[in-house]
């Protein structure tokens, strides 16, 4: 089973989403996910120039081996484009050799640990009344863990909002970044707040998760993990920029809130001191950003055996192919967590033949042979790429801080 032919396909129904499509000698084809927020073209190219010519021939069945290949090979390590670009050919890998042996991938991981993959959705308001609306809508719709953003009353934008109750968020804009203001103290007094009232009127019969996207001091973070002791958060997501890994020493000796990192690591040595020294509860790297199911997988065991559960990144921006490679996981390891589950908005439903679907608060893959998840590449070429970029964030003295 020979790879004949590779291809990059960029397409953009409602957002941008890079794909790669293997094909081997014997007629099977398979989709990896190679969407890098904001940096889709970087990681076309990388493919396009630097790996698509190394794949000619090569024996499709050897997915680890080709792995080191090109993880080893590079000499270049590391790194959100690499390690997103070896994903998309480690996820297509995996999901010929569904198809080959005629198995869902979580087959081939081991099979079955659970019965769904049970996810968190979105909501989000302009104020405190509108997102405990928004939590309530979720809750309605069959969710049991929901993530609580507000826009912050002073603040002009803040992370994480919705155009309205339930809508599905968008945070990337323009060809050139939207600029935004912030400010942490408002921002402090305001979660305590808003949860305090998500507490007394929703009550505790299920899980609120809060994302604060890397925006605190290790001590504002624990300030706020504190005082969000009472409203028992499933998580708070993100408090400090997520490299700073010895930071989390500080947080984690001053509150028992469970903390959850790594949407943005790419790596088992960007989480290396977090997980090893058992300073965060969940693991947020996802299969598209840290080097597809192979590097993942390895992630996930290392985590297990420090106790800490996985909550993988599932936000729009990562592909349906993306988003099944992570399900695949979900389903076949122990210490799963949780699943992040944003959606996809409407025009993505044209492009890609989904094979997962939404009931009652869980996700379910599909027994579909690989991944589940076809692309229909007419439909895909009739949405091209639109530049766009995510916003950035400045203090209000001018000075630039993390979105
Ligand atoms: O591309 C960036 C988004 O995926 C990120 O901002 C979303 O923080 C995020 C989340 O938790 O989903
Ligand atoms: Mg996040």
């Amino acid at each position: 089973m020979r790879i004949v032919d590779a291809e990059v396909v960029v397409t953009s129904p409602g957002r941008n989403y890079v794909l790669l499509k293997l094909t081997t000698s014997d007629g099977h084809t398979g989709w990896g996910d190679a969407t890098l927020n904001g940096r889709e073209l970087a990681v076309a190219a990388y493919l396009s120039e630097h790996v698509l010519p190394l794949l000619d021939g090569r024996d499709a069945s050897r997915i680890t081996d080709t792995w080191g290949f090109l993880y080893r090979g590079a000499y270049w390590r590391r790194g959100p484009v690499t390690m997103t670009a070896i994903s998309a050919v480690d996820q297509a890998l995996w999901d010929i050799k569904g198809k080959a042996a005629g198995l869902p991938v979580y087959e081939l991981l081991g099979g079955r640990c659970r019965d769904g993959v049970t996810v968190y959705g979105h909501a989000s308001g302009a104020g405190i009344e509108e997102t405990v609306a928004g939590v309530q809508d979720f809750l309605d719709r069959g969710y049991r863990a929901v993530r609580a953003q507000s826009r912050i009353p002073g603040l002009v934008a803040t992370y994480g909002i919705g155009t309205g109750v339930s809508e599905v968020y968008e945070p990337a804009v323009g060809a050139v970044p939207m600029e935004e203001i912030w400010e942490t103290g408002p921002y402090l007094d305001f979660v305590p707040r808003m949860m305090a009232r998500i507490r007394a009127e929703l009550g505790y019969g299920f899980d609120v998760l809060h994302d604060a996207h890397h925006r605190l001091t290790p001590i504002q973070a624990a300030t706020l993990g504190r005082s969000l002791e009472p409203y028992r958060l499933f998580w708070l997501e993100d408090p400090t920029p997520a490299e700073d890994q010895s930071a989390f020493r500080v947080i984690r000796s001053h509150t028992i809130t469970p903390l959850a990192v790594g949407e943005v690591f790419n790596s088992v040595w960007d989480c290396q001191q977090l997980i090893g020294e058992r300073l965060i509860d969940y693991v947020r790297t996802s299969v598209t950003h840290a080097g597809g199911i192979t590097h993942v997988r390895r992630i996930f065991d290392f985590a297990d055996l420090h106790g800490v559960q996985t909550g993988a990144h599932g936000a729009g921006d990562l592909s349906p192919v993306g988003i099944a490679a992570n399900l695949h996981v979900d389903m076949a390891i122990p210490n799963f967590g949780i699943q992040e589950y944003m959606g996809h908005v409407e025009p993505t439903a044209r492009v890609f033949d989904v094979g997962y679907h939404y009931s009652e608060g869980m996700l379910h893959v599909s027994d579909r042979p690989g991944l589940g998840v076809d692309v229909n590449e007419d439909a895909a070429r009739a949405y091209p790429y639109v530049p766009r970029q995510l916003p950035v964030v400045r203090l209000r003295d001018g000075s630039m801080h993390n979105w």
